[in-house]
């Protein structure tokens, strides 16, 4: 097989890539794409240029190395390279880590003690009912599903908003705009772990936010575009909202003069509740490319029209 893969990857270090895409896909030519490059038959991207895909509408599919396609669908791409996006790959045990991590602060009043540790405070705070703290998860996919039953395996009752109807174990599916408010009404925390998309953006607003239970909590592992941030800063500020755990955010890095950094109710994190990981992603690549090759089907391809 005589094969070309190009790697073109923003804020990416190459190297260790290229060696283990080059060790997993022996029988491939595997280099860091530059300008003027000869074609080749598949791309391992995250936000390539535009040129990227305007100097090779020959390529047979690009893989994107993370869940989310949002920043490659803004791009021209020639309707026959087929984009393909990580499914898991070790992002699900992290997304429910971090999720459950920032569920368990929010609800056993951890920063409160944390607090109090800092002026020798001992005070032994009430622990609500789980029943009283429903927790909504929008978006029930790849990472959204796992997340949910890990907090489902927490006891906390689990609603889940997706756009088809789902059947999971412990979880109440609530499906399509007409079940949205629905949704809201019945949860406490809400997790979004919903794609970007032109009908998920600023979807995180004054109104949304404001059907959730009072005294709710918000953690966004999506993406920030979702979150109309001075929507949240104002629910937070009247009390509707008790706190957020954000990982992403409308502008990436957060800048240092941004309300959330020192906001009391907010946590930042920089955008590693789920981090790519290398070994396993390339494993995942290289297997869904050998198995186009030889004209098989694949999980994890791209609905250009959904968005996602
Ligand atoms: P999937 O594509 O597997 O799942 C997306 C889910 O969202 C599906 O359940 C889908 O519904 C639902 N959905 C999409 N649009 C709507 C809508 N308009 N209304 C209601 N539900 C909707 O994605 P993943 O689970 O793999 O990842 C989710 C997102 O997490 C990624 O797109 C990415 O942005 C983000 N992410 C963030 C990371 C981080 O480190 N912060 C790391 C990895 C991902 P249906 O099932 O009916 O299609
Ligand atoms: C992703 C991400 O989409 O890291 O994978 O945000």
């Amino acid at each position: 097989m005589n094969m070309r893969v190009s790697f073109c990857c923003a804020d990416t270090h190459a190297q260790p890539w290229l060696d283990g895409l080059r060790a997993a896909l022996p029988q491939a030519q595997v280099s860091l794409w530059k300008s003027g490059d000869a074609a080749a038959d598949y791309g391992v991207v995250w936000v390539p240029p535009q040129a990227f895909f305007d100097q090779q509408p020959q390529l047979k599919a690009a893989f994107n190395i993370g869940a989310g396609v949002d920043a490659l669908l803004r791009l021209r791409v020639a309707p026959t390279t087929r984009l393909v996006r990580l499914d898991d790959a070790g992002m699900a045990a992290q997304m429910a880590e971090y999720v459950c991590h920032a569920l368990l602060r929010f609800y056993r009043d951890f920063d409160a003690y944390a607090q109090q540790q800092t002026q020798a405070l001992w005070l032994q705070r009430k622990v609500p009912d789980r029943a009283e703290v429903p927790v909504g998860i929008m978006g029930l996919g790849v990472l959204g599903e796992h997340v949910a039953r890990a907090v489902a395996a927490l006891d906390f009752p689990v609603n889940g908003w997706s756009r088809s109807a789902k059947q999971i174990e412990g979880v109440r599916s609530f499906a399509g705009n007409d079940q949205l408010n629905a949704f809201l009404a019945a949860s406490k925390v809400l997790v979004c772990l919903m794609p970007l998309t032109a009908d998920t953006r600023d979807l995180l607003n004054r109104n949304t936010l404001s059907q959730l239970q009072r005294g709710a909590y918000l953690i966004n592992v999506a993406r920030g575009a979702q979150l109309v941030e001075e929507d949240l800063l104002a629910l937070l500020e009247n009390g509707h909202m008790a706190g957020a755990t954000l990982d992403v955010f409308r502008t990436e890095p957060l800048p240092a003069d941004h309300a959330f950094w020192k906001h009391p109710k907010v946590v930042v994190t920089p955008h590693i509740s789920a981090r790519t990981l290398r070994a396993q992603s390339i494993r995942q690549i290289a297997g869904k490319l050998l198995a186009m090759e030889r004209g098989e089907a694949v999980a994890g391809l791209v609905d250009s029209a959904a968005g996602y």
